[in-house]
């Protein structure tokens, strides 16, 4: 049998939390050969800590063949302590009211004694994926304080973006999802992300041999998959999970398997125009299991550059506010 991974997950009582768990459990995430152990961070708070409890007794009801331990605790020292993978999704959300200097400034609190802990504790290949918003500027405040840790080993989230967008161009073309390739998220998670149309291809060809309609694209494409999170928050009441969750999923997965080509955000250092010291989306291949590169030369039009330098400025609007978390 192959040594378990440990695996550490933040916000575990949360709503993406109850929707991943059983499914890095049955083997989604590493394989079908894989055994695992959950290390389940909350917040140390009395109803988070009970609801943790009721979300193991669960998956001990799964009889998991693959689960082969659960850690849960509100010490951060504990859920990281030889992490392989260190999986930040909790986060406090935006509340009524709430400006977002102050939704950053607050997480960035929670991301810099994670980030911390993490390059103190965790395995020495750690890696680190994180989705807790503003999941960019979260994961380079993380990556700051690492000093053992390369930059290289955080990773932000922006394949839900990269999922949303492949399902709408195959919507439009009338065509398998399968069909749809090269689809890369470029940027920030947040509605200023840009989805990159043009590179695309659908069933081989380049998108825009199967896609004429450019105002679509330019327009209700980009808008439809940028405020995808607010649809979801106004048709179910509740912010995106099981999507979100899956969208976790095929991230640690496709980085584990060299030769996979997906968006994630990285630390930029330049590519695509964007300031080298942010987080962006962009398109990556994996290289071995847990690292890759970044593929450049994707030809970028006016619209494009455009589109990018927007979501730049956002990054760097955010790493401004939080200057004072960083290094
Ligand atoms: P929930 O509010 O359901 O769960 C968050 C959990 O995190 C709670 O149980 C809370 O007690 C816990 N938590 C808070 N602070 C903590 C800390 N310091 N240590 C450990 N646990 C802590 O939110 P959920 O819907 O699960 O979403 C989690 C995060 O994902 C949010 O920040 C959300 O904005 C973000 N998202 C990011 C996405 C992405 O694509 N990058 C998409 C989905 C999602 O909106």
């Amino acid at each position: 049998m192959k040594t378990p991974i440990k695996v550490a997950l933040t916000g575990a009582a949360g709503q993406i939390g109850y929707a991943l768990l059983p499914r890095i459990a049955s083997g989604a995430m590493f394989g079908p050969d894989q055994p695992v152990i959950l290390q389940l961070l909350e917040a140390p708070i009395e109803k988070a800590m009970k609801a943790l409890e009721g979300v193991a007794m669960e998956l001990d009801d799964c009889a998991f063949p693959l689960l082969k331990g659960m850690v849960l605790t509100d010490d951060p020292r504990v859920a990281f302590a030889g992490a392989n993978w260190s999986l930040l999704v909790g986060a406090k959300p935006r509340g009524p009211g709430m400006e977002r200097a102050d939704l950053l400034q607050d997480n960035g609190k929670i991301f810099t004694a994670q980030g911390l802990v993490i390059d103190e504790v965790a395995a020495e290949d750690a890696r680190v994926a994180v989705v807790g918003n503003p999941a960019n500027t979260n994961c380079m405040i993380a990556a700051s304080k690492a000093k053992r840790l390369p930059a290289d080993r955080f990773t932000a989230m922006v394949r839900l973006d990269q999922n949303r967008a492949q399902t709408q161009l195959a919507k439009k073309a009338g065509v398998d999802l399968t069909e749809v390739s090269e689809i890369f998220i470029y940027g920030n998670h947040s509605p200023t992300m840009f989805p990159a149309f043009d590179n695309a291809k659908i069933g081989g060809k380049a998108l825009r041999e199967v896609i004429s309609d450019r105002a679509w694209l330019e327009t209700e494409f980009c808008d439809t998959v940028g405020k995808r999170g607010a649809a979801i928050i106004a048709a179910r009441g509740a912010s995106s999970a099981a999507s979100a969750a899956n969208a976790l999923l095929d991230h640690v997965h496709d980085l584990m398997i060299p030769g996979k080509v997906h968006s994630i955000a990285v630390k930029s250092n330049g590519a695509y125009g964007f300031d080298p010291e942010v987080w962006a989306g962009m398109p990556v291949r994996t290289t071995a299991p847990g690292a890759y590169e970044v593929i450049e030369g994707y030809a970028m039009d006016d619209f494009a550059k455009a589109k990018i330098a927007v979501t730049n400025k956002e990054l760097v609007e955010e790493r401004a506010m939080v200057a004072s978390l960083l290094g």
